[in-house]
């Protein structure tokens, strides 16, 4: 499964953000390293279910709106110098290895410091949070090549030795491929072989921003002054009330709102019988909602899926005119992958044994066959016709 991990500095609103996304257990409070052991969970990304397009309704949805999982987890806060194991750091940076990308939360207003302690609302510049994280996780990936290059440099003496791959290798754990290796050698600009310590850090930093790319959220803006927003702004940053919306997943499980995650506002429910403080509490949740247009963390979500890593909706079906499996279970799979990917990577998606036995593909929209190395689109509904099943 595609997993997102949340990071950033302790105190900024993560396993708030985790909870609101998951609805699973996670610890919330107001002091640094509420959080030890990674929690782990699994989020969902929205998107429009095709079933709506024939008026049907696919059973897999609700009200035509289609969660697709993606795993979610919460990690420890970072303090300054955590590369180098402070406040734990090694270990916890060890938990972001599996992650395919970063949702770095940052307080956007202002109201921690540095190791996270509670400050006055506004005390802080936000943005210095973004740099801080970013420099510790490249630090992070240079502390296990250095650990390794002596060996990697007495192996390349042979001219024919594959450094590139022999780096892949050791940072396969986290993800990295030939590519980002090649990749990140270019634009850091600089030659393996020779390379001193200097040009090595500009490679990892690299490296760090193809292997596990970021998104920023700006966590915690209900209660942002102005100046701190404006400051972020200034950046690629989504802003977002966690608490807000872990109030309302909270409202809506218990039936006093009608709310889907991602929608930009919510109705009370007539029979609800709030009293005046949870009336006071929701209606400042609709007021953030309403100048953030949604409360930010579902927005974070399909941004760091859809945009970050690119992906797509690909809905597989046995059945091209029902699009149903051989159950009749309508539309029941929604998968993501890369954009770029073809009805023969589906299939290998679907099961190695029908990539294996793969003959051709339907698109089922226009009940044709279609290239097996066609780009598919998000969206698509395709019959994959295997000679295995
Ligand atoms: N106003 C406001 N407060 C928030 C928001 N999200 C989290 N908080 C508060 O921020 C404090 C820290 O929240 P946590 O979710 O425990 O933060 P964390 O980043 O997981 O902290 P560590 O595990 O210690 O690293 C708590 O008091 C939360 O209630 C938000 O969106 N708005
Ligand atoms: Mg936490």
């Amino acid at each position: 499964m595609i997993t997102l991990a949340i990071a950033g500095k302790p105190n900024s609103g993560k396993s708030t953000f985790f909870r609101a996304a998951t609805l699973a257990q996670a610890e919330i409070a107001n002091y640094p390293f509420t959080t030890i052991d990674a929690n782990h969970g699994v989020a969902y990304v929205r998107t429009a279910c095709p079933c709506q397009e024939r008026g049907e309704s696919c059973g897999n949805c609700r009200d035509g709106v289609r969660f697709i999982p993606v795993g979610l987890i919460d990690v420890a806060g970072l303090v300054p110098e955590a590369h180098m194991g402070r406040g734990l750091g090694n270990q916890f940076l060890d938990n972001l290895r599996q992650a395919d990308a970063i949702l770095q939360v940052v307080d956007a207003s202002g109201a921690t410091d540095a190791e996270g302690n509670p400050i006055d609302i506004g005390s802080r510049d936000p943005v210095k949070d973004i740099e801080f994280l970013q420099y510790e996780i490249s630090m992070w990936m240079y502390g296990i090549l250095s650990r390794h290059w002596a060996k990697l440099l007495r192996q390349a003496q042979a001219r024919e030795f594959p450094l590139a791959a022999a780096i892949a290798d050791v940072f396969a754990g986290l993800g990295v491929t030939l590519e980002n290796v090649r990749d990140a050698t270019d634009a850091a600009g600089v030659d393996l072989r020779t390379a001193g310590e200097e040009d090595l850090i500009r490679f990892c930093r690299e490296l760090m921003v193809r292997s596990k790319p970021m998104l920023i959220v700006g966590n915690k803006a209900d209660q942002a002054p102005e100046r701190c927003l404006d400051r972020l702004k200034e950046h690629d940053v989504i802003f977002a009330s966690a608490a807000g919306e872990l109030a309302l997943r909270m409202a809506a499980e218990g039936k006093f709102i009608t709310y889907l995650p991602g929608d930009p506002d919510f109705v009370v429910n007539p029979d609800a019988g709030l009293n005046a403080a949870q009336q006071a509490g929701l209606q400042k949740v609709a007021d953030f909602m309403q100048a953030c247009e949604g409360t930010g963390v579902q927005k974070a979500l399909d941004t760091a899926i859809f945009d970050l890593l690119d992906m797509i909706v690909v809905y597989p079906v046995e059945d091209e005119s029902k699009l149903t499996d051989s159950k009749g279970r309508m539309l029941p799979d929604a998968l993501l992958m890369k954009r770029g990917s073809t009805p023969r990577d589906l299939a290998y998606q679907v099961h190695t044994d029908i990539g294996e036995g793969f003959l051709y593909a339907v698109d089922a929209r226009i009940g044709m066959r279609i290239k097996d190395t066609l780009e598919l689109k998000n969206g698509d509904i395709i019959k994959i016709v295997s000679v295995r099943k």
